[in-house]
Order: C-alpha cells, then structure tokens, then sequence
C-alpha cells in the first residue's frame, strides 16, 4: 500500500467512524408564531405558516434537531414506527405513522388532522410531541408538530415536507426512519451550535443546501384546506 492510498483509506475509515447522523435541519422558532391557534378554545387549527420544503433529505445520513428552549421535551425524545394498529399507548412522543389510510378508502384524502387522529387513538398520556406522515393529496413525507398527541383537538403546526421522493416511494421509505432523525440537544450544546462554532459553521451550510426554501415569515397564513 503506497502512503497515498493508505491515506487515502485511513481518510474513509476516519469518515465511516463518525457519528451516521451529522447533517441536521434546525428548528429554532416557536412553532405557532404567526398563527391564530388558540390552545384552549377546544379546536384543532393546523398551521402550516411555517413549513420548510427538503428536496434532499437523507434519512440515512439527516437529523431534525429541535430547540429545547422552545419544544421543551425535557425527557428526551422517543420515537415508534409502527402503522397505526402497532402504536403503543404511551412512553413515546415521536411517531413515525405507516399507515396512510384511515378509512379504507383510497380516494379520501389521508392528511396531517386524519394522521393526528389516528395517533391520538392509539396514544393514551398527555404530552406533545412530533410525527411523520404521507400526506396522500400532496404524495410527501411531513413533519408535524403536536401540542398534544393524545388528543383529536390539538393544534398542529406543519414543520417541513420532504419533497422527495414522492408517492410509493416515500411511503416506502417511511420505515427507515429512526430514533437518529430526530434530535433535542442539551441546551449548552444548542447554544453552540447556534453559535456557528468549529464543526457546527460546516454543518449550518449543509443545513442551507438540503433546505431548499427558507421558513416563511410569520405573517403567512395557515395550512391549505388539504391539510383540515
Ligand atoms: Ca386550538
Ligand atoms: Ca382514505
């Protein structure tokens, strides 16, 4: 082996050490900033003010990191995927939903409220929470935030889309989500990943190039009727 080549691989094996999940879409803001959703009117809005479009999310190698100042899910996340019949009735707040249906009727609309639905059946404890759906009008994976997944009622607010790939082959790959997709750091280390410091700066642009449209203001409106 040349000195080149042995550099060569000592390269990759140094590569192939590091952490699988190193490329993280931040959430930084409060969720429902700009929307009119009230928690306490007993009503479910679902805003959609704020959703990020991923063109390029890589299940196998991308995070969603979450704020712990502002999602406050101090014990940690923890995640199922399991289709709606498999979920259990409490000790997670992560759910990734393999079920794209709810009524046995392909031509009604499977959306982020039938989703939201579903889960709050099958979910017993209160406490908010994320989950991955297929939305089956839009044919994409999205993220969702819920200020409460035991209940038909909660607000939700549409975190991002993952608008490739589509259809089949996004259902397809929603098994291969896993617990490292999902992310709430200690806040020191939030901090200083907001602080662009060392790896942290590489990581932000990365987060700029698989983030394809930056959030959009607060003053937009809520989600569109296919989300209701
Ligand atoms: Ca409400
Ligand atoms: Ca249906």
């Amino acid at each position: 082996m040349t000195r080149w080549t042995y550099r060569a691989w000592a390269v990759a094996a140094a590569l192939s050490a590091a952490p699988a999940f190193a490329a993280p879409v931040l959430f930084e803001d409060n969720p429902f900033t700009g929307s009119a959703a009230d928690p306490n009117d007993g009503l479910r809005t679902i805003f959609g003010g704020l959703e990020r479009r991923l063109p390029a999310f890589d299940i196998s190698a991308d995070q969603f990191v979450f704020n712990p100042q502002v999602f406050g899910l101090g014990g940690g996340l923890h995640v199922v995927n399991a289709p709606a019949a498999a979920l259990p009735d409490g000790g997670v707040n992560v759910v990734v939903l393999q079920s794209t249906d709810n009524d046995n009727n392909a031509g009604t609309p499977f959306n982020a409220g039938a989703a939201a639905a579903l889960i709050a059946e099958a979910i017993e404890e209160d406490g908010a929470g994320f989950f991955i759906y297929h939305n089956s009008v839009l044919q994409v994976n999205r993220l969702v935030y819920s200020s409460n997944l035991n209940s038909a009622t909660a607000d939700l607010s549409i975190l991002a889309r993952i608008t490739a790939p589509t259809g089949a082959q996004a259902i397809a790959e929603l098994p291969s989500f896993g617990a490292g997709n999902f992310a709430v750091p200690e806040p020191a280390s939030w901090a200083l990943s907001l602080l662009g410091l060392g790896a942290a700066a590489g990581l932000r642009r990365r987060v700029c190039a698989i983030d394809a449209a930056p959030r959009l203001s607060g003053k937009s409106g809520s989600a569109t009727s296919l989300d209701r």
